[in-house]
């Protein structure tokens, strides 16, 4: 499953957005390395489920319209300046970043917490200042382990750059970084592999990064920052998040008090239900945030990873193309998350390594048409294969 890792410096509010996004029980607080074993879950992308456009009746699968598909989130512990060199609570916390496929900087955008996670005035640290470390510590890190393969991988290619890459590629496989990668950050960076010198690796590695691991950055604890600091982190690409507020909106949706879906603009309370003062304040102060930002940001930096940095898809693969449904009469059963680019032939072996064998050809269910096998396929295609596997 495609892994998203929420990172940054202690006490920002990683687990709280994990939390959020997985309502998983987990210990969130005011102070650094509250989290030190990672907590891995299952979070969820929304995205449109093709039923109402299509008028289709009958989808089981989606809540009012809206598909939630899943992927695998891990709330790390937090980093701080040096960790590679193991400072703060040792470099094996980078370690928790080697198989994501993405990641969430999650940034103290109020100011309210020193470069360590300790707690200051709001406004008192600049949220800037903790934005490049983290990449940085992450591609030392990366080179520490690029180093530790190559003396003994130059030896074996014998001087042939190619072959070195290859074997390199294969080397940094546990980091989800291939050969591929590996060459096109070697010659963006015009270098030898063979001749690098260790700042040469370090720059590899800062491009084997961008390239490998794209990176967004949560503006975190918006509801406290000033106008000026969450305009400086969108510069970035930043998007403000209220982790506490999601937390606090998907805690009531679940006990049935609020009507909310995450993602949602605003939320409505349920009839009948008894909000006590406290609650009724606090539920103001979240929709006075969400009205300003737009929704509490944590289900958008979600599906904007997922969908815009990763590029990943949604595909419907159906048994029966003209009802939607499987051979049990279930409407679009199945939402599965695809790299961009995919072909029917991906799609039938992710549904089934047989299929994917005796894979014949493939139907959309929108058109009836059958496609060519060399098709790339579009998020909300619904899709039949044919295959001599059943
Ligand atoms: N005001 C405000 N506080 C928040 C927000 N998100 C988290 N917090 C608070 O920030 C503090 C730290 O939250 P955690 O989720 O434990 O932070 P963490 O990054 O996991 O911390 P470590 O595990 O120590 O690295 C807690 O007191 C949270 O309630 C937010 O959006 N707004
Ligand atoms: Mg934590």
């Amino acid at each position: 499953m495609l892994q998203i890792a929420l990172a940054g410096k202690p006490n920002c509010g990683k687990s709280t957005i994990y939390k959020s996004l997985t309502l998983a029980n987990v210990e969130i607080a005011n102070y650094p390395f509250t989290t030190i074993n990672a907590n891995k879950g299952v979070a969820y992308v929304r995205s449109k489920c093709p039923c109402r456009e299509l008028g289709i009746e009958g989808c089981t699968e989606c809540v009012d319209g809206n598909r939630f598909v899943p992927v695998e989130l891990i709330d790390v512990a937090g980093l701080v300046p040096d960790a590679h060199l193991g400072r703060g609570l040792g470099n094996q916390f980078l370690d928790n970043l080697r198989e994501a496929d993405a990641i969430i900087q999650v940034v103290d955008a109020s100011g309210s917490t020193d470069a360590e996670g300790n707690p200051v005035d709001v406004g008192t640290r600049n949220p800037l200042d903790d934005v490049k470390f983290l990449r940085y510590e992450f591609a030392m890190w990366m080179a520490g382990i690029v180093e530790k393969h190559r003396a003994k991988l130059v030896r074996q290619a014998q001087g042939k750059e190619q072959v070195l890459i290859d074997l390199l590629g294969e080397a940094l496989g546990g980091l989800r970084i291939d050969a591929l990668q590996l060459k096109q950050a070697v010659d963006e960076c015009g270098i030898n592999l063979a001749r690098a010198t260790p700042e040469d690796i370090e720059k590899v590695c800062e491009v084997l990064l961008r390239i490998s691991k794209p990176t967004l950055i949560a503006a975190n604890k918006a509801d406290l920052a000033s106008d000026e600091n969450i305009a400086a982190l969108k510069e970035l690409g930043a998007i403000p998040t209220i982790g506490v507020g999601e937390l606090a909106l998907k805690t009531a949706a679940s006990a049935k008090i609020l009507k909310y879906l995450p993602g949602d603009a605003t939320f409505t309370p349920v009839e009948g239900a008894k909000l006590s003062a406290p609650q009724i304040k606090a539920l103001t102060l979240i929709a006075q945030s969400m009205k300003k930002f737009g929704s509490t940001g944590v289900q958008e930096i979600l599906n904007k990873v997922v969908f815009e940095e990763i590029g990943m898809i949604v595909v419907y693969p159906v048994e029966d193309e003209n009802k939607f449904c499987n051979a049990k009469g279930q409407v679009l059963p199945d939402a599965f998350l695809m790299p961009a680019g995919s072909t029917p032939k991906d799609l039938a072996f992710r549904v089934h390594t047989d299929i994917g064998k005796g894979f014949l050809y493939a139907v959309d269910a929108r058109t009836k048409m059958r496609i060519k096998d060399t098709t790339i396929l579009k998020s909300g295609d619904i899709i039949k294969i044919v295959s001599t596997a059943k």
